[in-house]
């Protein structure tokens, strides 16, 4: 499979919001070539202006797993594009089946050059937020393969970031709730997300150093979602609170 096509391919589904086959159904290929096709299709975004912004994990929790059916960690590439303002709009019409997930965020203070240990992060993070992602496939169905949502940048199509708060280690057992008009869709606890957030931040600057992707000083890292991601509904009030880490919000238009 002609690697750079394949990247075009699935950019072009993000931009005009139009599923396509999953890839897997006609090629195969493995999971490093799945990362260099998301690196291309990025690659795309910002040869068109875009900035890259930072990284998320995905995957890290055992909820996500089940609901996808997908069990390994993944990671992927976040752009400026994406970042929907606290108390702002995303426009349904801009995506193909957008889903919603909380999450926790780290943002990076000093350039990370190759694997951090655990305990040694603190001096990598001067801010932590809660965070709502969409996720939007660009599959039909919202159904891929390992390969296919690697490939596909991890389906990252937007987030909105919370007001910072000071780092702490202690965010182990946070609750983790998402709303949409102020009723609970979805609840979880941040213990869900490899027992600790702060794994899944080790785990990004693990992979982010074998893949030969520098984080830098700015960066956000989104630790992963710990609740199945809920569809987006027309005209919906978004909510995501984080026990500890306040809360953020935007409107679907
Ligand atoms: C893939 C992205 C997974 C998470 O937080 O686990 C993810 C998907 O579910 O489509 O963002
Ligand atoms: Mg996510």
């Amino acid at each position: 499979m002609d690697l750079k096509q394949a990247a075009i391919k699935l950019d072009q589904a993000a931009m005009k919001a139009q599923p396509i086959e999953q890839l897997t159904k006609e090629h195969h290929f493995n999971l490093d070539e799945a990362y260099e096709i998301q690196r291309l299709a990025i690659q795309e975004r910002i040869t068109r202006g875009e900035k890259l912004i930072g990284l998320k994990m995905g995957f890290t929790s055992e909820a996500k797993m089940q609901q996808m059916g997908v069990h390994d960690m993944i990671w992927g590439r976040l752009t400026d594009s994406m970042i929907i303002e606290n108390g702002g709009e995303a426009e349904l019409a801009k995506y193909i089946h957008p889903r919603a997930e909380p999450e926790i965020c780290f943002h990076i203070s000093k350039d990370i050059n190759g694997e951090v240990a655990l305990e040694d992060l603190d001096e990598y993070v001067d801010g932590i937020a809660t965070a709502i992602e969409i996720i939007d496939s660009r599959f039909e169905n919202f159904k891929f393969s390992l390969e296919d949502v690697v490939a596909d940048n991890c389906s990252s199509i937007g987030l909105a970031i919370g007001e910072w708060q000071k780092p702490t280690r202690d965010i182990q057992n946070l609750k983790m709730e998402q709303f949409f008009n102020s009723e609970l869709v979805a609840d979880g606890s941040s213990a869900d997300i490899l027992g600790d957030p702060w794994k899944s931040l080790q785990a990004a600057t693990r992979l982010a150093a074998k893949y030969n992707e520098p984080i830098k000083a700015g960066y956000v890292i989104m630790a992963g979602a710990a609740t199945a991601a809920i569809f987006l509904k027309p005209e919906s009030d978004v909510e995501a609170k984080v026990e500890n880490l306040g809360e953020v919000r935007f409107q679907v238009i």
